[in-house]
């Protein structure tokens, strides 16, 4: 089985991606990142969801912040605990000692060529463990990140919010020379909506993923209708189910790509469709992926 690192702040779609992760690849741990909600509620939901679902892996902690960036949290989007404002009963586990970068590194030499790292939040955790020791560029095998939009900023006018909690941190890891797949934000929203009769398709199963899917996910279907959707958008399960068939991708694009950093275009994605800047590409950009795939694999692992 594949291992992979789940790179997460976690909160309603990040536990979607990490229940389809611990499914289909060996989830050696989940690291913690600054994001989405508060860092401690982050922490909860990554040890309620494994806890739920029966899977054991480490969780680590990162750093309670970006490297640079002041940020703010969306409890708009995911309900005032991430998981939809469920109350869901207090994880038995703790979280490791161990920091999150210096468990990417150990683990990188651990399953050095094999392991892969599935990063569904800021990059904070990956930048620093490589600013710590380069060469783990050479043991993770693939870094799949969900971040980047093309033009519908989900954050700022240009910016998606993973990039733009940590535009220093998605710079320093795209450019540190990682073999990236990026998925972004629109091609979640074209790809990676789960519609109102899915919804309740899903409800009417009463199964415990499907109870969970519901719950933690009712605030983002209800943030997602009102940005103008016809479901709930899951740009980070997309990531997850892309990582594990890349089949799901019908278009993609190796570019150079960068992040800008300075003032009101923080966390903008740098596409050099063009070669104007003389970079080599160091990704491959995803601009469409089978939403008819996506769906039937998120749909059988709620039943
Ligand atoms: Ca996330």
């Amino acid at each position: 089985m594949r291992k992979i690192l789940f790179d997460s702040d976690t909160a309603s779609d990040d536990t979607l991606a990490l229940l389809l992760a611990i499914r289909k690849f060996e989830v050696l741990g989940v690291t913690i990142v600054a994001g989405n909600v508060g860092f401690e509620n982050q922490v909860r939901n990554a040890l309620f969801t494994l806890e739920y679902f029966g899977y054991d892996a480490p969780v680590f902690l990162g750093p309670r912040r970006p490297i640079m960036g002041i940020w703010k949290t969306v409890e708009e989007v995911h309900g005032a605990n991430g998981l939809g404002g469920w109350n869901f009963p207090e994880p038995s586990k703790s979280p490791d000692s161990e920091f999150a970068a210096d468990a990417l590194l150990r683990i990188s030499k651990a399953y050095s060529g094999e392991l892969e790292i599935l990063a569904v939040s800021p990059l904070t955790n990956i930048a620093l463990a490589y600013l710590k020791d380069p060469a783990v560029v050479r043991r993770v095998k693939k870094l799949w990140v969900m971040g980047g939009a093309f033009y519908r900023g989900n954050t700022t006018q240009i910016a998606e919010f993973n990039f733009w909690v940590d535009p220093e941190a998605a710079r320093i890891v795209l450019n540190a020379g990682f073999d990236v797949t990026i998925v972004p934000w629109e091609t979640a929203e074209q790809s990676a909506c789960i519609s109102k009769a899915d919804w309740e398709d899903i409800a009417r199963r009463k199964t415990k993923a499907s109870e969970f899917f519901v719950r933690s996910n009712a605030a983002l279907l209800n943030y997602s209708l009102r940005s103008g959707a016809e479901g709930s958008v899951h740009p980070d399960s997309l990531t997850a189910a892309i990582a594990f068939d890349q089949s799901i991708v019908t278009e993609a694009k190796t570019l150079a790509v960068d992040v800008e950093t300075c003032a009101g275009g923080r966390g903008a994605m740098l596409l050099d469709s063009y070669g104007l800047t003389g970079k080599q590409p160091n990704a491959s950009v995803v601009y469409r992926a089978d939403s008819s795939k996506f769906r039937e694999l998120v749909l059988s692992q709620l039943s």
